[in-house]
């Protein structure tokens, strides 16, 4: 099965345990790919390296059923032995030829960027696609950098050929802007694993991202 990029499907989304309101991984997991997200990155911050194996086993499981790919956020060994279609790594982790080396030629690499400088750098050592981020201020994640704003999802759109996802306090009322602003696809983490009703959220974002297009 060929492995989806972010410029070929519209949403990707991120788990995390600590927002999704006390729902199970599977729970969250099984409402995304029955909504039809086709990507779904494992981003687990605070948990045992054994429960995120299991844990990466079973999205395995559900996401290769659901036909959808799935990625894991920056442990290459846990990508490897759960055999994941990709693993997202940011500026501070293993180079990426590094992080090549470890899972081969097969497995996707995605790396997190903040500048133009950074995209280039990713496109020149290989990366497979790219976090172009935060677009606006997020709680989200830890030691974030200042919001990039749409200047540089601009330059990015226009300047980078491999594919690119929006990503940093995207929700259902900016993405329409984000969309106007050239991503075609839009990460997602909050806005999706907090949502009550975790399906209808994933169609209100479609057809708020099919607005700007
Ligand atoms: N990476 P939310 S921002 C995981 O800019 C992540 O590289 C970012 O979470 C980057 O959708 C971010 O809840 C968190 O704002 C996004």
């Amino acid at each position: 099965m060929p492995v989806i990029l972010p410029g070929q499907t519209d949403i990707y989304a991120l788990t995390d345990a600590r927002l999704s309101c006390g729902r199970t991984l599977e729970t969250v997991v099984s409402a995304l790919l029955g909504a039809g997200v086709k990507i779904i990155q494992y981003r687990e911050k605070h948990m045992k390296s054994g429960e995120m194996l299991e844990e990466c086993r079973l999205m395995r499981r559900l996401t290769r059923e659901a036909g959808a790919c799935f990625i894991v956020d920056d442990h290459v060994d846990l990508a490897i032995l759960a055999e994941a279609d990709g693993v997202h790594i940011g500026q501070e982790d293993f180079p990426l030829p590094a992080v090549r080396q470890l899972v081969g030629p097969k497995m996707c690499i995605g790396l997190s960027t903040h500048s133009p400088e950074q995209a280039r750098a990713a496109v020149a050592v290989g990366a497979d696609y790219i976090g172009a981020g935060p677009i606006f201020a997020t709680k989200t994640k830890e030691d974030v950098v200042a919001p990039v704003g749409f200047d540089y999802l601009d330059w990015v759109a226009a300047n980078i050929s491999i594919p690119f996802v929006a990503i940093g306090g995207i929700k259902e009322h900016n993405i329409t802007d984000v969309a106007r602003h050239g991503a075609r696809c839009c990460a997602l983490v909050s806005e999706l694993v907090g949502a009550p009703d975790i399906a209808a959220k994933v169609q209100a974002v479609r057809a708020a991202m099919q607005r700007g297009m």
